[in-house]
């Protein structure tokens, strides 16, 4: 039976027994945070329930044509505090850590409501009713594609757009370990109810505009090296310069990550506010996601970041050291 079959029936009672949602995820928004956002939003819209979807910070342009804009922060910040504080029920989804609800943290934790965690990220999620946490899930739109099919809930178009969208988003493009053949089984479900993989891709995948690339060949032009690491940095100037937001980094660490002989990878960049951003990518035996929880951060055993105040250099020299030390308390186990 379905590994997650009670939890599954629990969900399902749940949001039959209700009438007042919010969905929300995370911060640094990303294809699976949206796409499991939009699933639920037109699953609960369809059965006429009140629903508010709310992600905290901006929405990434690229996802528009999961017509994110017209389903998600549609109320001012005003009411969707009201919102959350008389929800009956919030669904919290591919958080990794609920700190991740940025601004709406407290007002979430205040609410009186049910809140249910679903995610694929190890389990930080303290303080909730109900959650269903697999990390052998690729996207947490894998976890809701098998709550629907479980719970013979139809899945229409806009549903199976939106869980596609995150699961290809999440893994890469179906290349990024954790793939698996349920993987690719679920995409080809969803992809009959008219999906053009092609046309999902070219959303996805191909945004860039040509400063973006120029920048992307700037950073990569830079790129530092010693033993199985790769690393680059970039300062807040450069960011200026080229004009760049912090979202059309997205992406760039998996080029860098196509360095055969490197096996570690990390980027550093530094926020206008001087804040520094550490995206962490291994493929091999190493567990970035600890590593970036060591830091404060989160994230999965190849794909993680963490956020630091200190100064850059410090950052990127403090994270290498800790790289070095961990590699080599590795090899001494082998
Ligand atoms: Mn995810």
């Amino acid at each position: 039976m379905e590994k997650h079959f009670s939890a599954f029936q629990q969900l399902k009672k749940i949001l039959d027994e209700h009438n007042n949602f919010v969905l929300i995820s995370h911060i640094h928004t990303d294809g699976d945070a949206l796409g499991s956002v939009m699933a639920f939003y037109h699953f609960l819209k369809n059965q006429g329930k009140n629903v508010q979807a709310i992600i905290p910070g901006g929405l990434p342009e690229r996802y528009n044509f999961l017509q994110i804009k017209q389903a998600i922060n549609r109320q001012s910040k005003k009411q969707l505090r009201q919102s959350i504080a008389q929800a009956e029920v919030i669904l919290i989804l591919d958080i990794s850590a609920l700190e991740r609800m940025d601004e709406w943290y407290q007002p979430v934790l205040d609410s009186k409501a049910k809140k249910i965690c679903i995610d694929h990220h190890p389990d930080m999620c303290e303080q909730v009713d109900l959650k269903i946490i697999d990390v052998e899930r690729i996207a947490t739109c894998e976890i809701i594609y098998d709550f629907f099919s479980s719970q013979q809930i139809e899945i229409t178009q806009e549903m199976a757009m939106a869980l596609y969208t995150g699961i290809l988003s999440d893994s890469g493009g179906f290349r990024f370990e954790g793939t698996s053949d349920r993987t690719l089984r679920i995409a080809a479900e969803l992809a009959q109810k008219n999906i053009d993989p092609a046309w999902v891709y070219r959303q996805v995948y191909e945004y860039s505009n040509k400063n973006q690339l120029r920048f992307w060949g700037h950073v990569l032009s830079g790129l530092q090296s010693e033993g199985i690491i790769d690393w680059a940095v970039v300062p807040k100037e450069t960011l200026q310069q080229f004009n760049v937001s912090l979202e059309e980094m997205n992406g760039l660490i998996d080029i860098v990550r196509r360095d055969a002989a490197a096996q570690i990878f990390a980027m550093f960049v530094e926020k206008k506010d001087g804040q520094v951003m550490v995206g962490l990518r291994s493929k091999n035996g190493f567990d970035v996601g600890s590593l970036a929880r060591q830091f404060g951060g989160g994230g999965h055993f190849h794909a993680a970041g963490f956020s630091s105040q200190s100064n850059l250099q410090q950052v990127v020299s403090v994270t290498l050291d800790k790289i070095k030390a961990l590699l080599k308390e590795n090899a001494g186990e082998e």
